[in-house]
């Protein structure tokens, strides 16, 4: 019957989000397999309206005129952009024409890592590929837009119910003209742990073949040897290999000396040994000062020659004036998100760069009418996603103290406070710093950052202070990815895992000190997919579908199991897909192109004895009853 009771399980926003009751009731899928999609998609409303979403549950709810954000008008046919060079004159020609350029070339982050920074990573794939065309008619000048990878591949399968490929191919049809871009975290792929070198090949091979044309590709350590499998990977594919240092300490401070102008550059030296056509400057948490990066943008155009694309966010408040710092100094391209999903932990604001660059040298020549009229639509968007912000409500320093990604910042606040240790956030982001120090002072990104944070949160649950924690007298339980990292299973840091908290993590075992891809066998793909298919009872895996079980193989099992249940509702409107309906209301989903469903909620009838509502809808003018359970 119709009694599936996924709605009840606990969702997270961590990593700890899962489905059992569809592991442990395969046969509940049986049925609504052998229904037809819209049958699918109107149970997936009538669930929803009569028990509502389970990750909106108890949260703010969106202003009511938010429904229908406000398209832009498009201003002309996309005019040719940097993907039309890249498809005529492949990637070197892309970067030597950055090099060449006088204007700060700019880059959209705000399908990436702008919702990502602000809203948990929540933002649907319609509401990116609605606005899609208008980037492509209004603004074919921008450098790139960020659209896919960092943490967007695995929320969309876990949390938002879609297909990231197909979110990466509906984006690149409408855009054909401006280079999309991605988030590699090298060996850890777009996951959390290294992968077998050929995982990683077949990834970025499919990604490419998708539709991205940009990698960024760093990794968590910056650990050079590390990155090669992915850059090589993405220069066979002759797609812009943007090999990124990861920016951390403070270049400007002589006790940091760790991280000082010669790290940098001899990093960046090797990047370019290893085939970079673009490097990246990725200061991830945001920690770059407008001094310290005249300098370092300085010394690398002296030193590299490499076209730089800078990255930041603008956790403290002051990134712009990096920004307009690192312009200054000459740097190529920078990364701003559309007003409406900037400041904050996210990027700075790209409307603002714009006209604080007009009529100077570095005037970026983008239209700032188009950049109005977008961000308008983003801030209708934003509204909708009201239950997924985090309440972060100024600029702050402290994020000098502990050092967090913007991408984790938001992540570790819910964590801790699902854990009970809000009110004590001061603490983890001191205790987050001690972690790092206790580290060796190491990079802290996706997915370092995050092991220091499984550890600083523990060390707080526990009032644990880092002296008890490396007293060799004091018993202590580490987390998993404490005892993976100090393993060497994430690679190396600059300098190795400082000997006395590795020696007592791993309890005398020794530490590996080489790639971990070099150790972890090959997958067999065929197999794999074999496998994969007959455990969904016959249901053909393709290529995407493949790459995407290969980095998340519990996630995107519980992904396909849902999926056949509940048809394709990334194609619902968000606030239904969130909220359900309300009597009277009609919407219209095009299920397929060309194969619309015009959608509307009569009223809800009464729930049965045996715990049912009824939803009577009308589908294409046609009355249907629903049948769900009620859970209320
Ligand atoms: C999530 O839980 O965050 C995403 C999965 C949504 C599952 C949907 S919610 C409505 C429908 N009824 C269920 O019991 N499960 C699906
Ligand atoms: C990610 O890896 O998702 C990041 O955003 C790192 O900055
Ligand atoms: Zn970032």
């Amino acid at each position: 019957d119709f009694v599936i009771n996924l709605l009840k399980h606990p969702t997270f926003l961590g990593n700890t989000y899962t489905t059992k009751f569809i592991d442990t009731t395969p046969e509940l899928f049986d049925f609504r397999a052998r229904a037809d999609r819209a049958t699918k998609i109107l149970t997936y409303i009538a669930d929803i309206t009569v028990n509502g979403h389970p990750e909106t549950a108890g949260r703010p709810k969106p202003p009511a005129e938010a429904r229908k954000p406000r398209l832009p008008r498009l201003r002309s046919e996309p005019a040719p952009g940097t993907r039309t060079l890249l498809e005529a004159q492949g990637p070197r020609a892309v970067a030597d024409w950055m090099s060449a350029q006088p204007q700060l070339l700019v880059t959209d982050t705000t399908m990436r890592d702008g919702h990502q920074s602000l809203l948990a990573t929540r933002m649907r794939s319609i509401d990116m590929i609605r606005v899609a065309p208008a980037y492509a008619a209004n603004l074919p000048q921008l450098f790139s837009v960020e659209c896919w990878g960092g943490a967007t591949f695995d929320v969309a399968y876990r949390f938002l119910q879609e297909c990231p490929w197909q979110r990466l191919r509906d984006l690149r049809e409408r855009m054909p003209n401006v280079m999309t871009q991605m988030l590699l975290r090298a060996s850890n792929g777009v996951g959390y742990t290294n992968y077998p070198d050929n995982v990683v090949q077949s990834f970025v091979a499919q990604a490419a073949k998708t539709g991205v044309d940009v990698f960024r590709v760093f990794d968590s350590l910056n650990w050079v040897e590390n990155m090669r499998v992915a850059m090589d990977a993405v220069i066979e594919a002759n797609k812009v290999c943007e090999a990124s240092i990861c920016y951390t300490g403070d270049l400007l401070d002589p006790a940091r000396a760790k991280y000082d102008l010669k790290y940098y550059v001899a990093m960046a030296r090797e990047l370019q040994a290893a085939g970079a056509h673009v490097l990246g400057l990725k200061d991830m948490a945001g920690l770059l000062k407008p001094a310290a990066a005249r300098i370092l943008v300085k010394a690398l155009k002296e030193e590299v020659g490499l076209p730089i694309h800078f990255h930041t966010h603008d956790t403290s408040g002051i990134a712009g004036a990096t920004i307009l710092a690192a312009a200054e100094a000459g740097v190529d391209a920078v990364d701003a998100a559309m007003d409406a999903f900037s400041g904050g932990t996210s990027q700075p604001c790209l409307g603002s760069i714009v006209e604080a660059l007009r009529n100077t040298e570095r005037d970026t020549g983008l239209d700032i009418g188009a950049i109005r009229e977008i961000s308008n639509y983003w801030e209708g968007v934003r509204h909708q996603y009201r239950a997924f912000e985090s309440g972060l409500e100024a600029p702050a320093s402290e994020v000098w103290l502990h050092e967090m990604p913007g991408g984790q910042f938001t992540n570790l606040k819910a964590q801790a406070r699902s854990l009970g240790l809000e009110d004590r956030w001061h603490e983890v982001a001191q205790t987050y710093a001690d972690v790092n120090r206790m580290f060796g002072d190491i990079v802290k990104v996706t997915p370092s950052s995050k092991v220091v944070g499984d550890m600083a949160l523990m060390m707080v649950a526990q009032n644990l202070s880092r002296a008890q924690v490396e007293d060799p007298a004091t018993d202590v339980a580490f987390p998993d990815s404490v005892v993976d990292m100090l393993r060497g299973n994430l690679g190396q840091p600059p300098g190795g895992w400082p000997a006395g908290i590795t020696a007592k993590v791993l309890k005398g075992e020794a530490p590996s000190t080489t790639r971990p891809g070099k150790h972890l066998p090959p997958v067999d793909l065929e197999a794999v997919r074999a496998r994969v298919s007959a455990d969904l009872g016959g249901v053909p895996i393709d290529d995407e579908d493949l790459n995407g079980y290969l980095m998340y193989p519990k996630v995107f099992m519980d992904y396909m199991k849902r999926h056949l249940a509940y048809g394709p509702v990334r194609t619902l409107p968000t606030h239904a897909y969130l909220y359900g309906m309300s009597p009277g209301e009609e919407i219209s989903v095009e299920i397929d192109p060309g194969k619309t469903l015009e959608i509307r909620l009569q009223t809800l009838g009464e729930t049965t004895d045996e715990g049912e509502a009824k939803v009577f809808f009308e589908l294409n003018g046609q009355p249907r009853v629903i049948k769900v359970p009620n859970r209320m």
